[in-house]
């Protein structure tokens, strides 16, 4: 494939001289942003990223910020989370739905105060569907995209390398719960989250001018842990069953459907409530379920069609060999008829028919 071209629609990002520099080989556009996709390979990356640790620029989970008086109405009708649960140094996973319950996006929120708010998105523009909800509703709210990159820092030695750098006491960060900790002349929010379940933090870096520092700060101080530059990898979030929104659910599909019902406990009527009524009683008519699909397979570029008795009853959008495991791991959306484990089915994929057969659970 030919060049991704930066521009000012494509955005570079405060760490991108030393993503560059470490040898990114490939991108991918993620909030009009560069995301880096692999550097050495994704199997070699992958392997590394389980025994050492990697720094991440995961700039372009975009923060949209939601700062005023009316921030926590705004969020209660925004969240099927209960949103009066959430302590001052918390972060939650957010599944957030249109009015027929479709989801919009799956952002990770922070909540900095009672009247201030961060969601960290995912792929979308998701600021537009918060600002048109505060407009029409005349909500005394600011929704901006402020200066905050955040940077992983991801694998089984990622709470060596950042006690180094922030001091012994990120040990002691829960996960998906944060602490401020200084650096150079700032404070960074410093949370333990990230997109791999290989353990690590997520730091805000807020204020561009500090990502180069931070970014050196982290190699500096890592060479005998063998930090290395990395990105969320495809491999490994497919086998820990991390969804990734545009790829393995969309606006056609609901929490339950993601299997993200557990995120829906709000007492609010959050838009779309009315509409995951059924399904929260019921359960879904189909789900997000791990499959094993057999023989050669090529990159996953589109949806490929899951068959049984001549009919459609499901699709994959993320599949890739894992050589860990040595199977091609996936993520499929399947109907209830075929969602048992040990279920076989016909994948369609873009190279030809494969057999496929649904598991149990992923692979983490
Ligand atoms: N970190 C931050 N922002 C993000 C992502 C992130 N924005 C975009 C994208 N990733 C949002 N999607 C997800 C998907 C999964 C998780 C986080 C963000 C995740 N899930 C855990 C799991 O499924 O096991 C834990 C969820 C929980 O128990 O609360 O981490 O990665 N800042």
């Amino acid at each position: 494939m030919a060049v991704i071209t930066p521009s000012r629609r494509v955005r570079k990002t405060p760490f991108s001289p030393g993503v560059e520099a470490e040898g990114v080989s490939g991108y991918t556009v993620y909030n009009h942003m560069l995301l880096p996709t692999f550097f050495e390979s994704v199997e070699a990356d992958a392997a590394h990223l389980k025994q050492h640790v990697q720094v991440w620029d995961v700039s372009c989970e975009r923060q949209v910020q939601i700062k005023g008086p009316d921030a926590l109405r705004l969020m209660k009708m925004l969240s099927p989370r209960d949103m009066d649960r959430m302590q001052a140094d918390q972060c939650y996973y957010v599944p957030v739905v249109d009015q027929n319950g479709g989801m919009l996006n799956d952002p990770v929120a922070i909540k900095l105060a009672d009247d201030h708010y961060w969601l960290s998105v995912a792929d979308g523009d998701f600021w537009q569907f918060a600002l048109g909800i505060a407009v029409a509703l005349n909500l005394d709210v600011q929704i901006t995209e402020p200066d905050v990159s955040p940077l992983a820092v991801q694998g089984p030695k990622a709470d060596d390398l950042m006690a180094r750098v922030f001091g012994e006491e990120v040990r002691n960060i829960k996960f998906f719960r944060y602490k401020r900790l200084a650096f150079e002349d700032t404070e960074f929010v410093v949370a333990r989250s990230g997109w791999s379940k290989q353990g690590g933090f997520e730091i805000y870096v807020e204020g561009s001018d500090y990502g180069m520092p931070l970014w050196n700060a982290l190699f500096a101080q890592g060479r005998d842990l063998h930090v290395r530059a990395g990105c969320p990898n495809n491999i490994e979030r497919i086998e820990s069953g991390l969804l990734s929104f545009g790829s393995d659910m969309r606006r056609e599909n609901t929490p339950y459907e993601c299997g993200l019902g557990r995120f829906c406990n709000s007492p609010e009527d959050y838009i779309g409530k009315t509409a995951l009524a059924d399904q929260a009683e019921n359960g879904p008519p189909r789900q997000i379920r791990p499959l094993v699909i057999e023989g050669e397979i090529g990159p996953c570029t589109e949806a490929w069609p899951l068959m049984a008795e001549g009919g459609q009853v499901g699709q994959v959008a993320s599949a890739v060999f894992s050589p860990e495991f040595g199977v091609n791991v996936a993520i499929g959306m399947v109907d209830r008829s075929h969602w048992g484990p040990g279920t076989r089915v016909e994948v369609l994929t873009e190279h030809g028919m494969r057999w496929a057969e649904v598991q149990e659970k992923f692979w983490r």
